[in-house]
């Protein structure tokens, strides 16, 4: 028998505790992340004699490590390389959700979307072309109804074909020709530099280094490469900055919501129900 770890990932309220809760029973412990007050829950569940260590990370919107919560989310993604990630969304606010699902893909991590609250999406004549959904994100999506346990056999099932198969593509967000220029300045040298490759995605990290993320910063600053990204990050910053007259963070977030509403309105539809047409 083998084990394996499926870290659960999701925006609050999205079902994420529910979800858990299902999976592992009463098979669960609640303790705290290193270092910080975050609760940190873990629990387990058999299928066909393989057990299934569950992660639950801190429900959070992004990635950004703008707060404890992301940054042990992205930590934990980043260092411990979960078998998959399973992102939990909340499919009656798929636009909202995409944003964290981005940002699982765009990092490398193995992902299972599990679209939840299927139920009340169908309710509320939300359709959502699951199949198209799973051919743009480049990953398997799955309904799922986490308070009634609906959908979990197909996610185990999807889960042990996702950690036996190779790496995802990361998904890539064309970011326009002045920023792909200089992430491929950067990503060329962050190549040079064995001990970022083992961890990190290489395009993933530039765009972080782009967008001055601290936490990363100070997690690279050891390497030799840093100074040299830094430069390169300040040289093209300054120019690109002066030329938009906004800065390139914002930018950057601009493209990724501009992706994300493309793929809603490829994929989600929403009809009318008789008596909103008569009003
Ligand atoms: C309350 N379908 C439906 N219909 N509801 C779901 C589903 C689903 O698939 N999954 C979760 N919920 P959490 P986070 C509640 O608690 O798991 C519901 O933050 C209520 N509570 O039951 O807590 C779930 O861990 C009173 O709803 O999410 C919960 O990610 C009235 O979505 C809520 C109505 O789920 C959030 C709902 C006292």
């Amino acid at each position: 028998t083998k084990e394996y770890v499926l870290a659960l990932a999701g925006n609050p309220n999205s079902g994420k505790t529910s979800l858990f809760n299902s999976l592992t029973g009463s098979r669960q412990h609640v303790g705290n992340w290193p270092g910080v007050t975050v609760e940190k829950k873990e629990g387990s569940y058999v299928s066909g004699g393989n057990t299934i260590r569950v992660i639950d990370l801190p429900g959070t919107y992004s990635l950004g490590a703008l707060s404890e919560d992301e940054a042990v989310a992205r930590d934990y993604i980043i260092n411990e390389k979960p078998d998959v990630v399973v992102n939990i969304v909340d499919s009656t606010n798929i636009e909202r959700n995409m944003y964290l699902t981005s940002q699982l893909l765009e990092m490398g991590a193995k992902v299972i979307v599990a679209l939840n609250m299927y139920d009340e999406a169908k309710s509320k004549n939300i359709e959502i072309d699951i199949n198209g959904l799973s051919n743009i994100l480049g990953v398997p999506v799955l309904p799922t109804i986490a308070t009634k346990s609906q959908g979990l056999d197909e996610l185990t099932g999807l889960f042990f074909k996702a950690a036996g198969s190779e790496y995802n593509k990361p998904l890539i967000i064309n970011y326009g020709k002045e920023i792909e220029e200089v992430i491929n300045k950067l990503s060329d040298e962050i190549k040079n530099e064995a001990g970022l490759l083992e961890r990190y995605n290489t395009r993933w990290l530039a765009v972080k280094i782009l967008e001055d993320d601290a936490g990363i910063k100070n997690n690279i600053k050891k390497y030799k490469v840093y100074e040299k990204l830094e430069k390169i990050r300040n040289e093209s910053v300054k120019r690109l900055e002066s030329l938009w007259g906004d800065d390139i963070e914002a930018v950057i977030a601009e493209k990724r919501y501009g992706f994300i509403k493309g793929i809603v309105k490829e994929t989600v539809k929403r009809q009318m129900s008789a008596e909103e047409k008569l009003t």
